[in-house]
C-alpha cells in the first residue's frame, strides 16, 4: 500500500473524481460534497459521481446539484476518491471504469471494507466517513468553512442516526461540536434529515406496516414490500430507508428485516439488530455492512427468499442464546 500524503497528491494531481455508493445516504453525499469543497479551495478540477440520483431530502445541501450519475464525456483519469464504499460493487456500473484512474484512494469506515484502493484509509472505529474526512481536512489545514461544516455535519449525524446509535463516540461529539462552532444549526439539519417526509412516504409506510410479520419467538420482525406498492403511493425506493427501524424498535424484537422485492426478481434486504451481529448474516448472503445495520440482495422467488432468510436468522439466534 502506498503511503498517503494528501498535500503531495495535491501537488501531483489537478484532476480529481469523487465517487460514492449507489442509493447514497447522508454520509455518502455529505462526505463527498465536503471533500469536493475542500479540493476546490486548492483550485482543483473535481467531478462528483454517484450511480444513483440524489434523494430530494438532501437538496438543501450546498453543491448537491453538481452530482452526476453518468461518466462525463471527457477523459476519465487522475485521482479517484471512493467514499463510504465497502467494496467496488457499491459503485454499480461505475465500477467498470475504475481502472482508468491513475490512483484510487478508498476512504471508508465499514468493517467489511475490501481494501480495494491503491491507498486505503479505512477506520471501522469511525462512526461515519464524514468523521474521516473531517480529520483529513483538519490535519491538512483546510479552511473548514460553513459549507464544508454543514456537509460534514449531515454526514456524521446521518450515520449516527442523529447521535443515537452505538457508533457515536466522544470523538464524534467533539467533531460535531466543532462543526456547530462554524455555524451549523442542528435543529435545521435534524428537521431536514429525520423529521420531514413527503406524503408519499407516509402512505408507503402505512402500506408497508400492513405486511408486518413476527416469528414464533417474537424476536424477528419483518416487512415485505413489492415494487408495485411504491407505484401505488407514488414513492421512490429511497423512501423505504429507515422503515426497517420500526421493526427493530419493537420492544421484544432482536432483529428487524426489511424485504424489498424489485421488478427484476431481486430482493434487497436490510437488517437491523439490537445486539446480534447482522453484518455476518448479510455476508452469508453476499452482502455486508455494520454489526447492527447491514444488507444484501438475493435473487429468487420472493416468498422463498423471505423464508430462507428468516429461517437462517432464527438458527443464528438459537445458537446465540
Ligand atoms: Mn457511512
Amino acid at each position: 500500500m502506498k503511503e498517503f500524503n494528501l498535500s503531495s497528491l495535491l501537488n501531483e494531481y489537478d484532476n480529481f473524481t469523487i465517487l460514492t455508493h449507489i442509493r447514497p445516504d447522508g454520509d455518502a453525499i455529505g462526505s463527498s460534497l465536503a471533500l469536493k469543497a475542500a479540493l476546490r479551495q486548492e483550485d482543483k478540477k473535481v467531478t462528483l459521481l454517484c450511480p444513483s440520483s440524489i434523494p430530494a431530502k438532501y437538496s438543501f445541501l450546498p453543491g448537491v446539484e453538481k452530482f452526476k450519475n453518468f461518466f462525463p464525456g471527457e477523459e476519465i483519469g487522475g485521482l479517484a476518491f471512493v467514499l463510504d464504499c465497502s467494496d467496488l460493487d457499491r459503485l454499480d456500473f461505475m465500477k467498470e471504469k475504475m481502472n482508468k484512474f491513475d490512483l484510487v484512494v478508498n476512504i471508508d469506515h465499514h468493517k467489511t471494507n475490501e481494501q480495494f484502493g491503491n491507498v486505503n484509509l479505512v477506520d471501522p472505529t469511525a462512526a461515519s466517513t464524514g468523521e474521516l474526512i473531517f480529520l483529513l481536512l483538519r490535519d491538512n489545514n483546510f479552511d473548514l468553512n460553513y459549507e464544508i461544516s454543514l456537509n460534514l455535519y449531515v454526514a456524521i449525524s446521518s450515520d449516527t442516526g442523529s447521535f443515537k446509535f452505538e457508533n457515536t463516540t466522544p470523538q464524534t461529539m467533539k467533531i460535531a461540536g466543532s462543526l456547530l462552532e462554524k455555524g451549523v444549526n442542528p435543529a435545521f439539519v435534524s428537521q431536514k434529515l429525520f423529521d420531514e417526509y413527503p406524503l408519499s412516504t407516509i402512505l408507503l409506510l402505512r402500506d408497508s406496516l400492513k405486511t408486518l410479520r413476527l416469528n414464533r419467538s417474537g424476536e424477528i420482525a419483518w416487512m415485505s414490500v413489492h415494487e408495485e406498492m411504491l407505484k401505488k403511493s407514488g414513492s421512490k425506493p429511497e423512501e423505504l430507508d429507515g422503515f426497517v427501524n420500526y421493526l427493530k424498535n419493537i420492544s421484544e424484537v432482536e432483529v428487524g428485516v426489511f424485504f424489498y422485492h424489485t421488478a427484476d426478481g431481486g430482493t434487497k434486504i436490510g437488517f437491523r439488530s439490537k445486539t446480534v451481529d447482522v453484518s455476518s448474516i448479510a455476508q452469508t448472503f453476499g452482502g455486508g455492512g455494520h454489526s447492527r445495520a447491514a444488507g444484501c440482495t438475493i435473487y429468487g422467488n420472493p416468498q422463498e427468499v423471505v423464508k430462507k432468510t428468516i429461517d437462517f436468522i432464527s438458527k443464528c439466534l438459537i445458537k446465540s442464546h
